[in-house]
């Protein structure tokens, strides 16, 4: 039988790896769309790509190429080449809070940038041949109208990220019905794990309070603490987009836990990992946490000290303040659940922050500069 052939937009990005590995061990051939950066930017998949001059023997192989969502011909060149029986479009500007401040290039990244993919399925007459899958977001629901959020759920955008992804989410089902194509939307709240980008909140939170339990950083500030979101396991997820690519119909799925949490309760959460003891006081704009050391490894926090600040720059000005969603379609339809609970999820992401805060606090002792990075 002949190998599946996928294409990866995204695939540098923390989905981008996970789904990349999973239709690797599926057997496919996997190629994926990366794009020109000043450094590299393989780190997440360099475990799973052959440098071409290696001899290898294995089969298990990444192939990546240039393009850019924002560039048609370098999209036409490489579907045309690849040709794919799926493409995953994972690719994006992925930070709401950015798109606050570049929303041209968001809106051309993420919205048209489906766009794009989608003409070239049915610029080349592959509207049998080439299943598309869209990564939508629970950021549609925005200022929400009904809780829990289902597939039904009215949409209310609240960021240049999210009008964007309106867009590729309706050019994606207008795809389907006008042209026939095998396209769907997976409607994914937010999906977490070790090698979530750092200027997300819970990959910023998990680095940043590990960074203090070695004693190599003194204070997290953060922005809304309120904000309640509905976090899984990006490893869960990607299972849902490939089993959306496999049905007999094209359907729009919703993915995510039916469990809420604060971020505040997610920074407690990991803090106790940790071993430290948060105490936030206060409300609203003056809030700020308290950390007491309760037992201490490395730690350098003395009773008392405040290490999470809120800082007002963090603030959108349109924040998306509740989001909770109910996966029942998913469920029933395709048997699929999210199997990592938000405990296992928080716990992972503590401690393999703590081996990379332990490996730079080594570094550090050694006489080295750590590696750091500001938001
Ligand atoms: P990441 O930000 O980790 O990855 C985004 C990927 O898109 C990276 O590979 C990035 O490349 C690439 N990219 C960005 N701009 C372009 C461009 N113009 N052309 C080509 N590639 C580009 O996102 P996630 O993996 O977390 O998310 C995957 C997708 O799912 C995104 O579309 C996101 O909007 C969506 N989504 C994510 C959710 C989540 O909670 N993670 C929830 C719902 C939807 P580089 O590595 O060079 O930056
Ligand atoms: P989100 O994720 O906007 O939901 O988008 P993010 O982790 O950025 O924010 C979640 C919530 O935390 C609040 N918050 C902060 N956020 C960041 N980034 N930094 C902070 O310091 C901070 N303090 C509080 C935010 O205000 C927000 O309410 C993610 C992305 O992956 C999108 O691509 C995806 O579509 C959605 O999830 C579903």
């Amino acid at each position: 039988m002949n190998r599946k052939v996928a294409l990866i937009t995204g695939v540098t990005g923390q989905d981008g790896a996970y789904l990349a590995e999973l239709l690797l061990d599926k057997g496919y051939e996997v190629h994926g769309l990366k794009r020109r950066t000043s450094l590299f930017n393989t780190d997440r998949i360099d475990h799973l790509y052959h440098d071409p001059h290696e001899v290898t023997d294995s089969d298990r192989q990444l192939h990546l190429h240039y393009g850019d969502l924002t560039d048609s011909t370098s999209l036409v060149r490489v579907i045309q080449q690849v040709e794919p029986d799926e493409i995953y479009n994972l690719a994006a500007q992925s930070h709401v809070a950015v798109s606050f401040d570049e929303p041209e290039y968001t809106a051309n990244a993420d919205g048209l940038g489906a766009l794009r993919i989608l003409e070239a399925i049915r610029m080349l007459g592959w509207h049998r041949r080439t299943r598309f899958y869209q990564a939508s977001t629970s950021e549609l629901y925005g200022l929400v109208q009904e809780t829990p959020q289902r597939e039904s759920t009215p949409f209310y955008p609240r960021s240049p990220y999210a009008v964007a992804k309106l867009f590729a989410y309706w050019t994606t089902v207008n795809y389907r019905e006008a042209h026939g194509i095998y396209a769907c939307n997976g409607i994914l709240f937010n999906h977490e794990s070790p090698v979530r980008g750092e200027t997300f909140v819970t990959r910023k939170i998990t680095r940043a309070l590990a960074r203090i339990a070695v004693g190599l950083q003194r204070e997290l500030y953060l922005g809304n603490l309120s904000a309640r979101r509905d976090w899984g396991h990006a490893r869960d997820y990607v299972e849902m987009q490939w089993l959306m690519l496999q049905q007999d119909e094209p359907e729009d799925y919703v993915i995510a836990t039916g469990e809420q949490y604060s971020v505040r309760e997610f920074v407690q959460r990991a803090a106790a990992e940790l071993g430290i003891e948060m105490r936030f006081e206060g409300e609203g704009l003056d809030e700020v946490g308290i950390a007491e050391r309760i037992h201490s490894r490395e730690t350098r926090i003395a009773p008392g000290d405040v290490i999470v600040r809120v800082d007002p720059r963090y603030f959108r000005p349109t924040e998306v303040e509740t989001l909770l969603g109910d996966c029942s379609k998913a469920r029933e339809r395709l048997g699929w659940q999210p199997r990592t609970p938000f405990a296992a999820l928080v716990r992972e992401m503590a401690l393999a922050d703590y081996q990379i805060a332990r490996r730079d606090a080594l570094v550090t002792m050694a006489g080295f500069k750590a590696l750091e990075h500001h938001e």
